[in-house]
């Protein structure tokens, strides 16, 4: 039944049938996350580093209808290129995807659901989807959240950028039992920082640890993700006034502008990147790479167990 929509590259399907460690990635951060042509090459970097840690990457995305988990490079410098003009699709907008032959690029929440589809238990992204600032009024939450409560995905992150409310965003995901796992670290981190002012609800320190806490949990039939914070490393850190200045700046415009809905992540995400001269793009990349070796180690671990 899954075959009618769903194209698993053959590679993927092997490691998952050998139980060897897959780590799927999304999409959207290539198309609506980073700019051409760094977007494209990140990505391949992204896949290259998941390899050379000893696992197998899956990129995920819609092509022509067909749910993708696992891309060529081809495909990859085709959304990277398109960018925006490439649908952002979560839960959401999945069927219309598939029903009209679309393109899609998909969203964490999206990624976690075709991840699920096809067996694929790690996935390593950039930052998630929040609660944004502002929600009480807009009631702009991300489906992200509300997907990490349902889809027995584990998500490795670099916590959440503080264009959202980062305490909103603990309260929503402990209302819905989302276990947040800060690894090597007590506090959540804010993307571009280490640090941020909230907290974590359990430290653990290595891929094993955490693998053994996931094994637990889905084996116990508690349904549903975790969010891994991994902060971002120290080199690679933005100094916090910096960010915190082009966030502010960011949401002002974005406000100024009438901004909403699904537009609203991807406009803030290239305002900051404009505002700091790139330099917040290079320590995304970076995070994003150092995600990608924890996902792998974490998915290593899972199939050890
Ligand atoms: N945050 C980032 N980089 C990203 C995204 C979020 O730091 O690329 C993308 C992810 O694909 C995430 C989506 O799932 O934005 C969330 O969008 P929204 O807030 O509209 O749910
Ligand atoms: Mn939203």
């Amino acid at each position: 039944m899954l075959e009618k929509y769903l194209d698993i590259q053959p590679e993927v399907a092997k490691a998952l049938a050998d139980n060897q460690p897959v780590v799927a990635l999304e999409s959207t951060i290539i198309s609506h996350g980073m700019p051409y042509p760094r977007n494209v090459e990140t990505a391949l970097q992204v896949e290259k580093a998941i390899r050379e840690s000893g696992a197998i990457p899956a990129t995920i995305a819609i092509i022509k209808g067909r749910l993708k988990v696992g891309l060529s490079e081809a495909d990859i410098e085709y959304l990277g290129k398109a960018g925006t003009d490439v649908t952002k699709v979560s839960r959401r907008d999945i069927p219309f995807m598939v029903a009209g032959q679309h393109d899609g690029a998909t969203t964490v929440a999206a990624t976690m659901i075709l991840a699920e589809l096809a067996g694929i238990r790690v996935f390593a992204t950039g930052g998630i989807g929040g609660v944004h600032r502002g929600a009480q009024e807009t009631f702009d939450i991300s489906a992200d959240l509300q997907e990490l409560a349902s889809t027995s995905v584990a998500v490795v992150c670099a916590g959440a950028k503080s264009i959202l409310d980062l305490g909103l965003t603990r309260e929503y995901l402990e209302t819905h039992g989302v276990p947040v796992i800060g690894y090597q670290t007590d506090q959540l981190p804010a993307f571009y920082t280490r640090e941020s002012d909230q907290t974590i609800d359990y430290r653990l320190d290595s891929a094993e640890a955490i693998a053994t806490a996931l094994k637990a949990k889905w084996e116990l039939g508690l349904k549903g993700g975790a969010v891994i914070a991994n902060p971002i490393p120290q080199q690679y850190a933005m100094p916090v006034e910096t960010i915190n200045t082009a966030i502010e700046q960011a949401l002002t415009e974005a406000d100024e502008q009438g901004i909403s809905g699904k537009e609203s992540t991807p406009f803030l995400l290239a305002r900051v990147c404009e505002l700091t001269g790139g330099n917040s793009l290079d320590s995304n990349i970076q995070l994003v790479l150092n995600n990608a070796r924890l996902g792998a180690a974490i998915a290593i671990a899972l199939s050890d167990l």
